[in-house]
């Protein structure tokens, strides 16, 4: 059976509404959507530990990580469940979300219905900056904009 949810992102001035779909508890879960208001180029883009947006963005809590592992790129072994990479702003500041995740589920423990999903300042550095928050965070910067995950039908 299907599961299908959705995240409408809420920022200052970035927006977007997101869309997941997952046909069942083994396969990947599809996401498309469209985020605007983004300045051009990459920013990151995870689904956060909490459903809380009690204080804004920053109530979503550190990137969905049940297994303790270091933050990464999407195909990286080693990468927190909620590691969705980046997604890339055209000229017209708009970002089309077309991802396609074999680790994230919409069912079972690795859920993410009810978690927070967050679009960043700047481009996660996917573990490799350098940076002493690139394997935390990606060093990804301010968070713009996040919405909670919802079941959708
Ligand atoms: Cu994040
Ligand atoms: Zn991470």
């Amino acid at each position: 059976m299907v599961i299908k949810a959705v995240c409408v992102l809420n920022g200052e001035n970035v927006k977007g509404t997101v869309f997941f779909s997952q046909n069942d508890e083994k396969s990947p879960v599809v996401l498309s959507g469209e985020v605007t208001g983004l300045s051009k180029g990459l920013h990151g883009f995870h689904i956060h530990e909490f459903g809380d947006n009690t204080n804004g963005c920053m109530s979503s809590g550190p990137h969905f990580n049940p297994f303790g592992k270091t933050h990464g790129a999407p195909n990286d072994e080693s990468r927190h469940v909620g590691d969705l990479g980046n997604i890339i702003a055209d000229d017209s500041s708009v970002a089309k979300v077309n991802i396609s995740d074999s680790v994230i589920s919409l069912s079972g423990p690795l859920n993410i219905i009810g978690r927070t999903l967050v679009v960043h300042a700047d481009q996660d550095d996917l573990g490799k900056g350098g940076h002493e928050l690139s394997s935390t965070t990606g060093n990804a910067g301010a968070r713009l904009a996040c919405g909670v995950i919802g079941i959708t039908k």
